[in-house]
């Protein structure tokens, strides 16, 4: 697909997020409650997710009839036009819930096929409806926020590196994140939990973060922010050094990238 393709896929999906974030934000001061919960009594879903993410699919819908939508809090519509809006209505839902400013809508273009391992992306926008804050990228256009480039962080070593990081829902899930942690904290600047995918790879992007490596996000948790920070300088992947999969991801400048997925190996990941 052409660059002003994209560009224009970009636009679209800029004036979408926005409009749901602003429907976020607002439904959010009505007060949140759990509507209900997934893998575990703490994975939570609110009706705030659920209902923008309707919001987002129906603006999408609305310009374009004929693509198809993965989303996390409903089923996956398939598409006739090869091209896929990859959706997560509110990434980082337990700060939402508690009314931490670092959650984001997030929403990816992408095409050729729906596997994240083997789609090409397009166009991508994280928005903090907290902040304020717009982050965006098509393919080859680059990374911006609020319209300005960015730049990912380079030549840092791992000793001077602040690495985000985040954890599952599953007690058995998070000790072994916990363990792996225990291995890569004394090599690192510092770590930082932030609690949300999207935000952690555009920080990762804007250089507010030196690297970060998650192990168990869906597609839609990492689908944006892996394009934006790809745009923006960054190396993308996951394990055995392929694509970002639920199994691992990992954005860093290059350098700083292959040295964190050393020391991942050696704390028994597959990176
Ligand atoms: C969240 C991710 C975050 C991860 C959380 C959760 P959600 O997504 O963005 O990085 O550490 O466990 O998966 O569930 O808020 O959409």
């Amino acid at each position: 697909m052409s660059e002003d393709a994209s560009a224009a896929l970009l636009d679209l999906a800029r004036r979408i997020a926005l409009e749901a974030a602003e429907f976020a934000i607002e439904a959010r001061r009505g007060g949140v409650s759990v509507a209900l919960t997934k893998s575990s009594p703490v994975d939570i879903v609110t009706a705030v997710d659920r209902d923008t993410e309707a919001l987002i699919r129906r603006l999408v819908l609305e310009a374009r009839p004929d693509d198809g939508i993965i989303g996390e809090e409903d089923e996956t519509r398939i598409g006739t036009s090869g091209v896929d809006w990859v959706i997560d209505p509110i990434d980082g839902t337990v700060n939402f819930l508690y009314g931490i400013p670092a959650w984001s809508i997030s929403i990816a273009v992408v095409t050729g096929s729906a596997d994240p391992a083997r789609w090409t992306a397009l166009a991508a926008v994280v928005v903090n409806p907290s902040t304020g804050e717009v982050f965006e990228a098509s393919a080859g256009g680059g990374a911006r926020l609020d319209g300005q480039p960015l730049q990912v962080n380079t030549n840092v070593p791992l000793s001077h590196a602040l690495v985000g990081t985040g954890f599952g829902y599953e007690a058995e899930v998070r000790r072994a994140q916990a363990e792996v942690l225990l291995e890569l904290l004394p090599l690192a600047r510092d770590i930082r939990r932030m609690g949300s995918a999207a935000l952690d790879l555009c920080a990762v992007a804007a250089g507010r973060l030196d690297a970060y490596y998650e192990r168990g996000l869906n597609a839609w948790d990492h689908a944006a922010g892996a394009l934006i920070a790809q745009e923006a300088g960054a190396r993308v992947g996951g394990p055995g050094g392929g694509a970002a999969t639920f199994d691992l991801a990992i954005a860093a400048a290059p350098g700083l990238y292959e040295e964190l997925a050393g020391a991942l190996r050696r704390a028994g990941v597959d990176a």
